[in-house]
């Protein structure tokens, strides 16, 4: 049997999700590497090779060289344009996906993954910052209105179809209850999660590489917490 092209290193993460999202939703054939933060593999020199941030996910691709790429918008893009999905070939759709991309890459992302910090990891581990819990909780939830308003009256945030934009953003969007940034009064947000979560082989990408339901709010999530923050001690 032929080896796949692609070898994704990742965790169960809002970002580590995006390329499984992508490569399952495709139907793509991948080899998972997953990468253990307790073991503090993604700093491991061999993998910082691949990814000088040291964080996940990272792709190699065989088809390619072994060429490495990092940065999970860079990832869904990189993968867009190699395989021809979920993403547009008109040029004023593609720039908007792009849009779309970076702002989560530069908003959602951060913000939601700094409340998230403070909340999940700083909180538990002893160190307590209201004021930082404050502005990055509020600061997500303005980008949530945002999305909102861009997503009412369509199905997906650019053009008729799924895109790497939306990708990028779901798995974070998601994850609203690990923020504790509330989704009420998101009537369009909440429509278009429903409509991803209703997409099984979506469903089957974020049981990987080990299911996580803490971050969707599910099971005993002060216990997942802890078991979290002290992989970040
Ligand atoms: N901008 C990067 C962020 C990557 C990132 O922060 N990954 C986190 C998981 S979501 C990680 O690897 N954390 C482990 C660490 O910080 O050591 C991307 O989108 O790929």
């Amino acid at each position: 049997m032929t080896q796949p092209d692609i070898v994704l290193y990742t965790a169960n993460t809002m970002n580590g999700w995006k390329p499984l999202i992508f490569l399952h939703e495709a139907q793509i054939n991948y080899e998972l590497v997953p990468i253990n933060f307790g073991e503090k593999e993604q700093k491991a020199p061999d993998y910082m090779r691949l990814n000088p941030n040291g964080r996940i996910p990272t792709i190699v691709d065989r088809g390619a060289d072994d060429f490495a790429v990092f940065e999970s918008g860079a990832i869904l893009w990189y993968l867009a344009e190699k395989y021809d999905r979920f993403l547009s070939h008109n040029p004023k759709e593609r720039s908007e996906t792009l849009q779309w991309l970076m702002f989560q890459m530069g908003g959602i992302g951060p913000m939601m993954g700094q409340a998230m910090f403070f909340q999940r990891i700083a909180k538990p581990n002893g160190d307590e910052v209201p004021y930082a819990i404050d502005r990055y909780v509020n600061e997500s939830r303005r980008l949530l209105e945002v999305l909102d308003t861009r997503l009412a009256g369509r199905e997906w945030l650019v053009g008729d179809e799924m895109s790497v934009a939306d990708i990028a953003t779901y798995p974070w969007a998601r994850s609203y209850f690990w923020a504790t940034v509330s989704v009420d009064g998101l009537p369009h947000l909440q429509a278009w999660l429903d409509r991803i979560d209703a997409m099984p082989r979506v469903q089957e990408a974020l049981q990987l590489p080990e299911p996580r339901p803490s971050a969707f709010g599910e099971g005993d999530t002060d216990a997942a917490a802890s078991e979290n923050a002290a992989k970040f001690r």
